[in-house]
């Protein structure tokens, strides 16, 4: 990508996924995007701007391509897509030909770099482009889409209109030589700040729950053998996808799943029961169930109500280490404890379900993103929840510097500093919110953010 960010030259890159399809397109986006697709398809006709042209590239296909004229275009350049059958071969030949009338084969994010750098979007709108592409739950896509709409950018620009009023403000006093703040008293100065804190505080409750739903997390269930483990992976997942049988030791190797619980995409992991293993198999089963437990975000512990408690259920009970949910299966059949007598509620949250009937799976889902969140109450489903506006952590990470700064020029406000210590404090806190937007961010950041995209993107 070149630390200068040059927007000189031509670039293309095959902008669907890598494979085979019924359509595959290969993007220009620079100055020579017209002339080179000209050359490519041996066009002597200009093109008509958003217009779909049929054309052939000669000895490879036959194509339709389409220009959308700078500015008003993904880059804010000449952008010119050019669509062909979906071969991986054929769309390699455009873009080798495309390369030979003078193009260059663009970087992971290029194009997307380039619409922030002519101001097309901002910063937060590029991320919000790569976390749409990769978004697998229809929460995920929400939120992303709502920040790539702006939501987010808008809400962070107001604040940070507040803080320059403030600064404005301040700095006229500056001009006055005597003492004391001129043009704000210090009781506004401090109400105006801590209208601020508590929206940039907004920001940071929101973006715990806005990380859960962009990053997903990993749960695995454990307990002994024929507790029903499988079972309940089967009964979440939705499909017979692992083997249930009435015999103990019946899992032996970890399987895994994505699945969309409450809006947050989840990896559920079954795992072979936990007890003295009987062979090396079972054996192996067994370290890997404990394994996956260390790397999991969250444990689901599950117990047999129909059966009495055992030992290596009691053992679990206590050496299960991390967040975790009980579990009391099989609901549907006779009791055999209440978590009262058994002391199993001590330990924490216990939830009654029936794998087989699907009774308290609802009860699950929800416990499983409350208790992921850290916020008991603060969930809901996925269809009536709020999407946070705050998702990825560098966003979360300007705003709570921008929060301890606002806290700092406060506290410097209620001790009776200066005017230029506050404006340093607030200018911190600017600094920050505008590092979130993309209006001040070194180049070095730049590169790694738009690294992580696809090419073609
Ligand atoms: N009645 C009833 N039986 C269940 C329930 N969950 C699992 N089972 C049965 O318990 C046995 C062991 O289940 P499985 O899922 O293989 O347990 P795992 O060894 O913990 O994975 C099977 O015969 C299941 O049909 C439940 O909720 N109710
Ligand atoms: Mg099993």
């Amino acid at each position: 990508m070149g630390a200068t960010f040059s927007t000189a030259d031509t670039i293309v890159a095959v902008a669907t996924p890598h494979g085979r399809g019924g359509l595959g397109v290969v993007r220009l986006s620079g100055t020579e995007a017209v002339a080179i697709a000209a050359h490519v398809t041996g066009r002597t006709v200009p093109f008509e701007p958003r217009h779909a042209t049929v054309a052939t590239v000669r000895d490879v296909d036959q194509v339709v391509v389409t220009w959308f004229a700078a500015p008003q275009s993904y880059t804010g350049e000449d952008v010119v897509e050019i669509s062909g059958h979906g071969s991986p071969w054929l769309l390699q030949a455009v873009v080798d030909l495309a390369c030979h009338a003078g193009a260059r084969l663009a970087q992971p994010g290029e194009f997307t770099l380039r619409a922030y750098l002519n101001n097309r979007i901002d910063l937060v709108q590029a991320e919000a482009v790569a976390d749409l592409v990769e978004a697998v739950t229809p929460l995920q896509a929400r939120v992303a889409l709502d920040q790539l709409e702006g939501t987010l950018s808008s809400a962070v620009q107001k604040i940070d209109a507040q803080l320059f009023d403030l600064v404005a403000k301040l700095e006229a006093s500056l001009d006055f030589p005597d003492e004391g703040f001129h043009f704000i008293t210090r009781e506004n100065a401090t109400a105006d700040l801590t209208r601020v804190r508590g929206e940039l505080e907004r920001f940071v409750k929101d973006g715990r729950r806005g990380r859960l739903i962009r990053e997903g997390r990993m749960v695995v269930i454990a307990g002994r053998p024929n507790v029903g483990k499988s079972s309940l992976f089967n009964a979440l997942v939705g499909t017979n996808r692992a083997i249930v049988t009435p015999l103990a030791g019946t899992t032996r190797d970890v399987l895994t799943e994505r699945l969309d619980v409450c809006g947050v995409p989840i990896t559920l992991v079954d795992t072979a029961g936990l007890r003295e293993a009987l062979d090396v198999i079972e054996e192996e089963g067994v370290r890997r169930a404990e394994r996956a437990q260390e790397a999991a975000a969250l444990t689901l512990l599950v117990l047999d109500r129909s059966q009495s408690l055992s030992r290596d259920d009691a053992r679990l009970l206590e050496t299960a280490q991390g967040p975790r949910l009980v579990i009391a299966n099989k609901a549907d059949l006779p009791a055999q404890w209440s978590c009262e007598d058994a002391g199993v509620c001590a330990t924490g949250p216990v939830l009654a379900v029936s794998a087989t009937s699907g009774d308290g799976l609802e009860e699950i889902r929800l416990a499983i993103v409350e208790t992921l969140s850290g916020e008991p109450g603060s969930w809901d489903r996925a269809e009536r929840l709020d999407p946070p506006m705050v998702s990825n952590q560098r966003h979360l990470q300007q705003v709570e510097m921008a929060l301890g700064a606002v806290d700092r020029s406060l506290e410097a406000v209620e001790r009776g500093a200066t005017e230029e210590l506050v404006l340093a404090e607030l200018g911190d806190a600017r600094e920050a919110l505008e590092a979130l937007t993309g209006r001040r961010t070194p180049d070095q950041l730049l590169e790694h953010i738009f690294s992580t995209f696809c090419v073609g993107k």
